[in-house]
């Protein structure tokens, strides 16, 4: 007889804390937090030697309800604070988490350079098309033409695709995923997480209370799978995904592989150490590991 299979150290129970989630009952947000329960649990992720960083926002209070190390930071500014953490302790897998407004209004230029410098975070935006903590103002990605708190006679600016952004700034792993698909979303984390440098996943996470019960239903009714022959190392191909209206395309829009911000300072380290006054772009791409 085979022996039973042993028991995982981690459920995804077990990355639960006692905070009750305070999010209005329906929020997508709900859907990213089991989803990354699951996936930590699928991952083994060690509670401390791992940390989830947020800004402000409804979606910047996940970190207050998972058993890791967290922080609940400045509006706009959790990828400064994760950049910290992840070249301070690169033993920590670092996760940084928050809204559209937090991650590209007032956070956008550090959402651009942490993407630049394929820094060592898995990025988790969840993407609802406005300010939901702040009661319902338009945001970079709310689309044109949208009535908002703010925009009474529909929103005259063009909206951004936080995809196309962080393909452009050369982010290394790019995805998308729609919270109301918990599935999708547990196997997205779980690849973002394993992805070596800036990983960035944007959730569709609908928000119930300003942008109502259709927001919800116009994205199950958008989403479909990217197809089997999608060529993720494309730049081009993946952009042809952004900016879509008719469809929101779910999955690994773009993976390529490159040496991380650690890999670069540790290329620093090892010239000045070594006594030469600075890397060489083959010292460099010669301590590039690849992704598991
Ligand atoms: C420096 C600063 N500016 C503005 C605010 C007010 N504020 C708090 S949350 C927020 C926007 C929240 O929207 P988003 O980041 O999209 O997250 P959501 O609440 O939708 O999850 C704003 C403008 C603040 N707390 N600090
Ligand atoms: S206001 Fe919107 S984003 Fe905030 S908790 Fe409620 S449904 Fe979620």
């Amino acid at each position: 007889m085979s022996a039973a299979p042993p028991t995982p150290a981690f459920l995804p129970g077990s990355y639960k804390t006692d905070l009750k989630p305070v999010w209005c009952a329906g929020c997508g947000d709900f859907g990213v937090l089991t989803a990354l329960y699951r996936a930590m649990a699928e991952l083994q992720l060690v509670p401390w030697n791992t940390a989830v960083v947020s800004g402000i926002g409804c979606s910047s209070r996940l970190p207050g309800y998972v058993e890791t190390y967290g922080f609940n930071t400045v509006h706009g500014r959790a990828l400064p604070l994760a950049m910290g953490v992840a070249v301070s302790r690169p033993d920590v897998k670092v996760i940084a988490v928050g809204g559209d407004g937090d991650g590209l209004a007032i956070g956008g230029n550090h959402f651009m350079h942490s993407a630049r410098r394929n820094l060592d975070v898995t990025y988790l935006l969840m993407d609802n098309e406005i300010y939901g903590l702040t009661k319902g103002q338009a945001a970079p990605t709310t689309p044109t033409g949208d009535k908002t708190k703010t925009t009474h006679y529909g929103n005259p600016e063009p909206s951004v695709d936080p995809c196309e952004l962080a393909i452009s700034f050369g982010a290394t792993w790019v995805g998308r995923a729609f919270s109301g698909d918990l599935k999708g979303t547990v196997e997205l984390i779980v690849k973002a997480l394993q992805h070596r440098g800036f990983a960035f996943l944007n959730v569709m996470s609908p928000c119930v209370t300003w942008r109502g019960d259709d927001q919800f239903k116009a994205l199950k009714a958008k989403q479909r799978p990217l197809p089997e022959d999608h060529d993720r190392t494309s730049r081009q191909a993946a952009i042809g995904y952004t900016r879509e209206t008719e469809f929101v395309t779910t999955g690994v829009l773009y993976e390529v592989h490159g040496p991380s911000f650690l890999d670069r300072l540790n290329a620093v380290k090892a010239s000045a150490l070594a006594g030469k006054s600075a890397p060489t772009v083959a010292d460099v791409i010669g301590t590039f590991l690849p992704s598991f």
